[in-house]
């Protein structure tokens, strides 16, 4: 007789968490987390909690070597720049070292800003001054070199901080890092639940690149994995789908928009919809690699649609109910991929962003008493 199948062991998101530890510093970014959420809610603003960059996962305890996943942080740092500019109180979740907002514009490796800086050394001393020659017990004055931003770049570095200059004394920009897609998963799980209690002024841009698969902790080698026996043969599990229970149980009536990342143009629809369907969220922005800098499609239930309607007047909806969409739509976002020079910069977030304001409105308003 055959043997029936075996499933490969995969993690419920509560299994997960049952198992694997929380990072060390999940407790203090909890409550840095919650204080910034405090605020925001007196001052009565929309948050967006924006995920941005490459997961890690690590082959090792002693960690030498990782897994990582593709992402400069690109979309979730310029993302939150749009965010911040529309008034959102925004939580930039990102892997540590990736892409932020305002510095993004000067990136050490496509920008770097020390070659916008000119520096005007004062002349040394001359032998006629009193110092170092006579007893003066005081020295001189420090040299001070006077460092000047190019002519060229001004306007625009300006631009860059007077913005984040506002920001900053506006409070309005809480960051977050991680760097292993443990890290994430937590983070994620907590930063959710404690905005669930924004309900409708939330919305989550879940824009990460989050590896599918990973090692447990109780089947990574302890050292460094020796080389030497030939090849290296490693199982890895799959990372639990959270948005599952993130639309279920950790957030309350907020608005999620993930994205969608593919190489093969072709899936990206499809693929939206299984995740719309699998998830029962509100939006996924599909985006293939090699365009996805001027072409995104975003993807979300037709209004009217039977998953449409349900959503709207019972907030926790999950497939448990079978109620799925009936109807999609399909928005596609589209910039020149090649402007001529005299055309003012532009980029596709503008344009995201600037869609995502008017739905997560009607969101809002949906939900009036
Ligand atoms: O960070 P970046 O600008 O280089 O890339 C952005 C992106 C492609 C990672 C993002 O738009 C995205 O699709 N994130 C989700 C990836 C995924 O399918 O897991």
């Amino acid at each position: 007789m055959d043997e029936p199948p075996t499933e490969p062991p995969t993690f419920s998101a509560e299994s997960y968490f049952a198992t694997q530890p929380p990072p060390s510093t999940l407790d203090t970014d909890v409550h840095g987390v919650r204080e910034f959420l405090a605020r925001q809610r007196k001052q009565g603003r929309k948050v967006v909690l924006v995920t941005s960059g490459g997961t890690t996962v690590p082959l090792e305890l002693n960690v030498v070597r990782f897994l990582d996943n593709f992402s400069a942080g690109t979309r979730g740092a310029t993302s939150a720049e749009y965010f911040l500019k529309a008034g959102y109180a925004v939580i930039f979740m990102h892997r540590q070292f990736s892409l932020q907002p305002f510095s993004r514009h000067y990136s050490h490796s496509t920008n770097p800003f020390l070659d916008f800086l000119e520096i005007d050394s004062p002349p040394p001393p001359t032998s006629d001054a009193p110092y170092p020659y006579t007893h003066d017990p005081a020295p001189p004055a420090p040299l001070q070199p006077q460092i000047t931003v190019t002519p060229t770049e001004r306007i625009a570095l300006a631009s860059v901080l007077r913005a984040y200059k506002a920001v900053h004394e506006h409070g309005t920009l809480h960051t977050l890092t991680f760097v292993t897609v443990n890290d994430y998963l937590w983070l994620l799980r907590a930063v959710s639940q404690e905005m669930s209690v924004l309900k409708r002024n939330a919305m989550y841009y879940l824009a990460a690149a989050v590896s599918d698969f990973f090692l447990p902790r109780q089947k990574m080698s302890e050292h460094k994995i020796q080389s030497g026996k030939g090849s290296l043969h490693i199982e890895m599990d799959q990372v639990p789908k959270v948005l599952k229970p993130m639309v279920a149980e950790w957030t309350r009536d907020g608005y999620i928009v993930s994205f969608k990342l593919e190489t093969d143009q072709t899936l990206l629809i499809p693929k939206a919809r299984q995740a719309l369907e699998r998830y029962g969220h509100q939006v996924v922005i599909g985006n293939d690699l090699h365009h996805r800098k001027h072409r995104v499609v975003l993807v979300s239930p037709a209004p009217g649609s039977s998953f449409a309607k349900h959503r709207a007047g019972k907030p926790n909806n999950t497939h448990a109910d079978g109620i799925i969409p009936t109807d999609y739509i399909e928005s596609w976002i589209e910039i020149d991929p090649s402007p001529p020079p005299s055309a003012p910069p532009k980029e596709i977030e503008e344009d995201i962003i600037d869609e995502l304001l008017k739905r997560h409105q009607a969101w809002v308003d949906s939900g009036a008493e």
